[in-house]
């Protein structure tokens, strides 16, 4: 069954804000090498800090896990096909994640949750998601409608609307809402 209009939508946001950082089209290396900059910079964690040493460890190692599994044609790039069938793959069987699909859904979870107490608030939601260069106001109400009005988002819940992200046909339901954007 081919990808509904709608899950394609949400691939494609993905794709275009949060992983082809250098809008060239496809994902490769540089991509994440910019992210990695634009996380360290919005951190303040100058390069040579753990903090930044450990960014750039987590955000390679995804890129590795990605690659390996996406870049079916070995090129070094991944394509929004290549992209959208993996993720396909995912929604079919959510509970069979790739490994990098879960160390990115956690690395967003920890990014976001600045203060480390094991939730994330509007405040941590809406600066990462304005640093990949999204709307404060649209963030602010994407963070309203993600956790159902509580004021904090917790690992458990979040994983389940992440899970929800990629699989909901259903533009109502709120894990549509957790890359920041509040209607697709
Ligand atoms: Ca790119
Ligand atoms: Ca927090």
């Amino acid at each position: 069954m081919p990808i509904s209009e709608f899950r394609r939508k949400k691939l494609l946001y993905v794709f275009n804000v949060f992983f082809d950082v250098n809008q060239s089209g496809t994902i490769d290396r540089k991509d994440f090498e910019l992210a990695i900059e634009k996380i360290c910079t919005l951190r303040g964690w100058p390069s040579g800090t753990p903090q930044s040493k450990k960014t750039y460890d987590s955000m390679i190692q995804i890129w590795d896990g990605l690659r390996q599994r996406a870049d079916s044609n070995k090129d070094g790039q991944v394509s929004v096909e290549e992209w959208s069938s993996m993720w396909d793959e995912y929604a079919k069987n959510p509970e069979n994640a790739l490994e990098w699909q879960t160390q990115y859904m956690r690395f967003m979870f920890d990014l976001e949750d600045a203060s480390g107490d094991g939730g994330i608030d509007v405040d941590e939601f809406t600066s990462v998601c304005s640093c990949y260069g999204l709307d404060k106001s649209e963030c602010t109400e994407a963070f309203h409608k993600m956790s159902s009005g509580n004021k904090e988002v917790s690992y458990a819940q979040f994983k389940d609307l992440w899970k929800q992200f990629f699989m909901s046909e259903n533009p109502a339901e709120p894990g549509n809402f957790i890359f920041g954007k509040t209607s697709f």
